[in-house]
């Protein structure tokens, strides 16, 4: 029991489910995500004590219940990791899907705000805990046809420096990590399924894997306790900012 907690919010897939793997020798763990099945699947993989927490992060009242749901023992939660979060479309502006707007800023901003919401006051009364919240290179840069998707990395980069200020007195670490390109299942959602489409984006250079940002995170939280890092770009060699990427035949 002496073991520390950490949350992961999207943890069915990509960086949630790599970190899960990589935190389960060392943390209890409290996976979160849509998909209960995979959530289910993966505790069965995972060798540490696990707890499986399945809601829908724009469902306010479904992120408070579930959270308030942990039985006593599970509640003092030392980490959390805000990693769920999506990009829907590629487009102009001007031909923009506003389902894929609402989404992203249900998902990327608002979830993320619901969780945290739900899990800072315990921290704060404790005063201690680690926020580590993935943002993008998409929260420090913009690019063509990214427009939301940047917006709500970049209000992911504004809430974790705010967070930082309000919290700064109270012993709680708050990191933003920045990732480039990273090969999960992020474009297949991007591009609502085309596996071409989605291939493309990781071909011809070497894109991070989820590993690679799994074990950044794992060095974030292994800092001695005087130590915070603050924000982290993370990106394959082959990438320099969001559109120059080495990419070998082109
Ligand atoms: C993912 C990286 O460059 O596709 O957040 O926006 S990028």
């Amino acid at each position: 029991m002496s073991q520390r907690i950490a949350l992961i919010t999207g943890a069915t897939s990509g960086i949630g489910e790599a970190t899960a793997r990589l935190l389960s020798l060392n943390y209890r763990l409290i996976i979160c995500g849509r998909r209960e099945e995979r959530l289910e699947n993966l505790k069965k993989e995972l060798v540490g004590e696990v707890e499986v927490l399945s809601f829908d992060i724009r469902d306010k009242e479904s992120v408070f219940n579930s959270i308030a749901s942990l039985p006593v023992e599970w509640q003092e939660i030392d980490v959390l990791i805000n990693n769920a979060g999506n990009a829907h479309g590629l487009d102009f502006i001007h031909e923009g899907n506003m389902d894929d707007w609402d989404a992203m800023m249900d998902i990327n901003v608002k979830g993320l705000l619901y969780v945290s919401k739900a899990i800072i006051p315990q921290m704060v009364e404790r005063k201690m805990g680690h926020i580590v919240n993935i943002s993008s290179i998409a929260g420090l840069e913009v690019y063509p046809k990214g427009n939301v998707y940047c917006a709500s990395k970049h209000a992911v980069d504004a809430l974790t420096k705010g967070m930082r200020m309000d919290l700064n007195g109270f012993g709680i670490k708050v990191t933003s990590i920045d990732p480039g390109l990273v090969e999960t299942e992020f474009s297949e959602v991007r591009f609502k399924g085309n596996s071409e489409k989605a291939k493309q984006v990781y071909q011809n250079y070497t894109p991070l894997t989820a590993k690679d940002v799994a074990e950044t995170i794992e060095f974030v939280l292994n800092r001695p306790p005087h130590v915070v890092i603050g924000d982290l770009l993370i990106l394959p060699t082959d990438q320099a900012s969001s559109t120059i990427v080495n990419k070998k035949s082109e």
